[in-house]
């Protein structure tokens, strides 16, 4: 179970400009530099809209948390 200090780190992590949303072209390149190469914009794409709860095509950190928590 994590706790929202580790999740909070993850959307970090994945929130490469820091502006507080993470979109498809980050969550993209920061699966890949993970080491993930079979996530496209595509894959990314569809990642982040099952978490999307307000369908504006990119997570905030309380989606993200929402998601995380299920
Ligand atoms: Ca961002
Ligand atoms: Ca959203």
């Amino acid at each position: 179970m994590a706790d929202v200090n580790d999740i909070r780190a993850a959307f970090d992590k994945y929130d490469v400009n820091g502006d507080g949303r993470i979109t498809a072209t980050e969550y993209a390149l920061v699966a890949r530099e993970l080491g993930d190469l079979t996530t496209s914009i595509a894959v990314a794409e569809a990642v982040i809209r099952t978490m999307d709860a307000n369908h504006d095509g990119e997570l905030t950190f309380d989606e993200f948390l929402a998601a995380r928590q299920g």
